[in-house]
Order: C-alpha cells, then sequence, then structure tokens
C-alpha cells in the first residue's frame, strides 16, 4: 500500500534510522518558491548529518509515498491538493498527481510505515472563531492517536494556542517544551502559556516516548523553539497576524483555505522575513528529530 522510496529503503537497510517529513509546508500551500525548496534542502542535509534519513511523506500518482525521491522535488515544490488524514484515502483512489501530506495525514502514513520520529514546522490547532467554527485541525487528533513523535515550533500563531494545548490535554499527549518552559509562538519563541513538562536531551525525550508506548500511549508532541536570531518580533507579529486574520475573513476563506491565505498574508506584511524565520525553524526541528530518532535505537 504505501510505497518506499529507493534512497529510504537503502538507508533503512544500512540501519540509519527514518524522520517522517510532511510535503504540504514545501509546496506552494506552504512556502513559496524557491524558499520551499531550500527548506527541503536545508532539512534533508541536518538530518542526514545527525545519521539519520529524511522520509519525505506525500501522496504522487495515487501512491502513498514515504521517502519522496528527489526525482519529484520539482513536483512536490509545486502546485498541490492538501491531503489530511481524512483525504488521504480519496487522494489514492482517485489517483490524485500530487497530494500535499499535512500534519496529520503525515503522522499517519508515518506510523503505517512504522517510523517513530516526524519533523514539521508548525501544528495545526483550535482556530480563534472556533465557538462559531468548530474548526479544529485533524492534526490534533493524529498527534493522540498514532504512536509518533512529532517535532515542531508549537502550533501556528494565529491559532487558539490557550485551548489548542487544552485539546492536547483532553486527548492526553504529552507536551514536553525542549529547553523551554514556554509553549513556542512558531515564528515567535514563547506565547506566555507554560509547557507541561521541560526536557533536556534528545534521550530523554526517547526514553519518554518508550514509556509512553509501553502504557500503550499514542502520539508525544515535542515543542522547539525558533532559534533566537530567527524570531519574529512578538509586536510586528502580532500586528501581521491580526491583519492577516481579519483580511482572510473579509475574503470569506474557510476549512483547509484559511491556514495557506494566512501563511502567505503574514510573510507579505513581514516583507518576507516569515519565510526565513520558517526555514530556520524547520531546519532546527528537522535536526532535533534526527537526534531524537537516533537515541531511539540505543
Ligand atoms: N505550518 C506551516 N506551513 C503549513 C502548515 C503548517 O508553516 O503549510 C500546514 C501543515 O501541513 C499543517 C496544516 O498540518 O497546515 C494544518 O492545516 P489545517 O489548519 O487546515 O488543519
Ligand atoms: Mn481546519
Amino acid at each position: 500500500m504505501i510505497r518506499f522510496g529507493e534512497g529510504l529503503t537503502a538507508a533503512l537497510e544500512a540501519g540509519r534510522p527514518p524522520v517522517a517529513m510532511e510535503s504540504t509546508i514545501f509546496s506552494n500551500l506552504g512556502l513559496p518558491s524557491p524558499a520551499n525548496l531550500h527548506a527541503l534542502d536545508r532539512c534533508n542535509r541536518v538530518i542526514r548529518a545527525a545519521g539519520a534519513e529524511p522520509a519525505l511523506t506525500a501522496v504522487l500518482e495515487g501512491q502513498a509515498t514515504v521517502g519522496v525521491e528527489e526525482a519529484h522535488y520539482e513536483t512536490i515544490c509545486g502546485p498541490a491538493r492538501k491531503v489530511a488524514e481524512r483525504d488521504l484515502a480519496v487522494a489514492v483512489g482517485q489517483d490524485w498527481p500530487y497530494g500535499a501530506t499535512t500534519v496529520s495525514a503525515s503522522v499517519t502514513l508515518a506510523a503505517s510505515a512504522k517510523i517513530r520520529v516526524f519533523a514539521t514546522g508548525g501544528l495545526g490547532g483550535v482556530h480563534r472563531d472556533v465557538q462559531d467554527s468548530l474548526d479544529i485541525s485533524a492534526d490534533l487528533k493524529a498527534l493522540s492517536v498514532h504512536p509518533v513523535i512529532t517535532v515542531a515550533s508549537g502550533a501556528k500563531v494565529f491559532l487558539d494556542l490557550a485551548r489548542t494545548l487544552e485539546f492536547l490535554e483532553t486527548s492526553s499527549v504529552p507536551v514536553l517544551g525542549y529547553r523551554c518552559h514556554e509553549f513556542p509562538a512558531f515564528y515567535a519563541r514563547s506565547s506566555g502559556l507554560p509547557v507541561p513538562h521541560r526536557v533536556e536531551s534528545p534521550e530523554e525525550i526517547a526514553d519518554i516516548a518508550e514509556a509512553h508506548w509501553e502504557l500503550s500511549g499514542g502520539g508525544v508532541l515535542v515543542v522547539n523553539p525558533v532559534p533566537a536570531d530567527a524570531a519574529i518580533d512578538r509586536e510586528v507579529l502580532d500586528e501581521a497576524v491580526e491583519t492577516a486574520l481579519a483580511s482572510a475573513a473579509s475574503q470569506g476563506v474557510t476549512g483547509p483555505a484559511i491556514t495557506p491565505i494566512v501563511l502567505a498574508e503574514i510573510a507579505r506584511l513581514t516583507d518576507g522575513a516569515s519565510i526565513e524565520t520558517n526555514l530556520a525553524l524547520a531546519e532546527s526541528n528537522a535536526k532535533l528529530a534526527a537526534e531524537i530518532a537516533v537515541a531511539l535505537l540505543n
């Protein structure tokens, strides 16, 4: 059912542990070109440097794929249809040429392929207008069900982060702050919201995840703040988020279309600064995920 890329298969045979990645962030729904290809290259490089192997997920020519090969990168970085967990079977059944996997779809594919660690930029979560829209990303449910460690810089900043943390608690997902006390706000290092637990090393994270799985747990969320030199000033960010959300609302955008539009609007309002921040945090999360994957071997 799942197609493994040749490079990934060879790496697994050689004992290199895999690190899953999503494709939405690298598609035209996540980052503009050529920043998206740079982001992918940078993530691949740090994962390999840490002794692990990237396992990029996507639906290509109707095939659920892990370990997408370089020959397909042009497709990956181009126009895509967004594939959340519930869309996976449709994309396969209808032979979609390119379905870009979100966090929920990637975690599902990772679990099906027995991949234990997944790196991304920012999670989906509870939207600020949840009372009216009931918009809660399927990312959160996928995290609670599938036994995968997700490394992210918190949830995207235009969400309701306090309610996102509440939902994760209800879903029994351990949330581990990597060398931080506060839940990161994606482009910014802190949100003012405490993380339930702080951890200091990849080995500690591996031990906690092993225990969670022994105890029939599902996913573990590791939050890793964006590197300080790439973070965006809090005030600039808050203003951009407000404007971007208002603009999406005035265009009547709802559902899965919201995230791509709001991210693009924030990039425009910060003169592209948010894009460099996104690259830096994706790379930093990929590196930590690779270190955790290596720690899980011991
Ligand atoms: N973070 C980014 N770019 C993205 C996303 C997150 O910097 O494109 C994507 C991820 O794939 C995430 C998805 O899983 O947005 C969440 O979408 P929704 O809110 O519709 O669940
Ligand atoms: Mn949604």
